[in-house]
């Protein structure tokens, strides 16, 4: 019987390249540090599937959620050094690497979705450029919602915020802290919760989303809307790995990220106010900022957008016009 199974065996995979059909199959790991509900992670699960589809199973990304591969900080290095082939980050937590990722976490450079879109546009050859010389290719990139204040106590103004234990996610989220008298503690989301159990922080800086996915109305009960900044996350990929695929399926996926970027920023804008509503359901109080807290958040926004211009440099600056002009 045996040398039959062989046989028969051997004709079916002759058969199968007889039609070209190639049984080659690359394998990715693709880390987040957000959990597999939040709407990133649904994006980029719906991304992976996508992409199985379009390179006919050619391509399989594993996509692994919640930090459970590499925390939030070590996402980039894993992509860049090949431990992962690709993986998701924050930008904005790579601001001591170069002020390009920081920009889009200075408060009030881009505050609404319109404008984050704009600045995105404006800052992404440079970033493409900036990753490349990484060995990194960028696949895509959606926003959280704009950034607000949660606070255990009701505020006034930045001066009510002095002293009190501060979550920080970005050095951008550190230095507000910083300027507004806050103690800091960087914590990422896949630690929050905890952080806010043990007392570890009472307040922090961030989107409806990360409230409702860690349960901050738990602990804390007030959100003020400042809409002060949208960071963005971007979905990377080894460059080597990326020229190692067949160009039929290098295309079926920078198509694939292209309609994932476009849904991402769709879902994000929709859920901005759908997250607000689930926390207001959950006892969490949004609040509009009063007039001065706004002037304070603003005031910070100017002292942190004349920072970055002095890092940034020109290349910078030509960054920042080619966005103001498209305002
Ligand atoms: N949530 C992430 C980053 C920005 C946001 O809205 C966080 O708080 O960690």
């Amino acid at each position: 019987m045996k040398p039959r199974f062989l046989a028969l065996g051997a004709l079916a995979a002759s058969t199968l390249l007889a039609c070209g059909v190639s049984l080659a199959q690359t394998k990715w790991d693709l880390p987040t540090a957000y959990p597999a509900t939040n709407f990133h992670t649904e994006n980029i699960t719906q991304f992976a599937k996508d992409v199985d589809t379009a390179t006919g199973g050619k391509l399989k990304i594993s996509v692994h959620a919640n930090a459970s591969l590499f925390k939030a900080p070590e996402i980039k290095r894993a992509v860049q050094s090949s431990q992962a082939q690709a993986g998701e980050i924050l930008l904005a937590n790579y601001a001591n690497e170069n002020p390009l990722y920081a920009l889009d976490g200075v408060p009030f450079v881009a505050a609404s979705y319109p404008e984050a879109r704009r600045l995105y546009d404006a800052s992404k050859p440079a970033m493409e450029k900036l990753l490349a010389a990484q060995g990194i290719k960028l696949l895509f990139s959606v926003p959280w919602a704009p950034q607000g204040i949660f606070t255990k106590r009701e505020i006034n103004s930045v001066g009510d915020l002095r002293g009190i234990k501060w979550r920080a996610y970005s050095p951008a989220t550190a230095k507000i802290a910083e300027l507004i008298g806050a103690q800091p503690v960087q914590i990422q989301q896949a630690e929050l919760s905890a952080a806010m159990a043990t007392g570890v922080i009472e307040s922090y800086m961030s989107s409806g989303s990360t409230g409702y996915d860690t349960k901050t109305y738990e602990h804390i009960k007030n959100f003020y809307d400042t809409q002060a900044w949208i960071p963005k996350n971007a979905v990377l990929v080894n460059l080597k790995a990326f020229n190692a695929l067949e160009p039929a399926t290098q295309a079926a996926l920078l198509k694939t990220a292209a309609e994932a970027e476009t849904r991402g920023w769709k879902v994000a804008e929709e859920k901005n106010a759908e997250y607000k509503r689930l926390l207001t359901e959950r006892g969490m109080k949004i609040h509009k900022p009063s007039a001065k807290l706004d002037a304070d958040m603003r005031q910070v926004g100017a002292v942190m957008q004349a920072d970055w211009l002095k890092v940034a440099g020109p290349d910078g600056a030509a960054i920042l016009d080619a966005y103001k002009a498209k305002k």
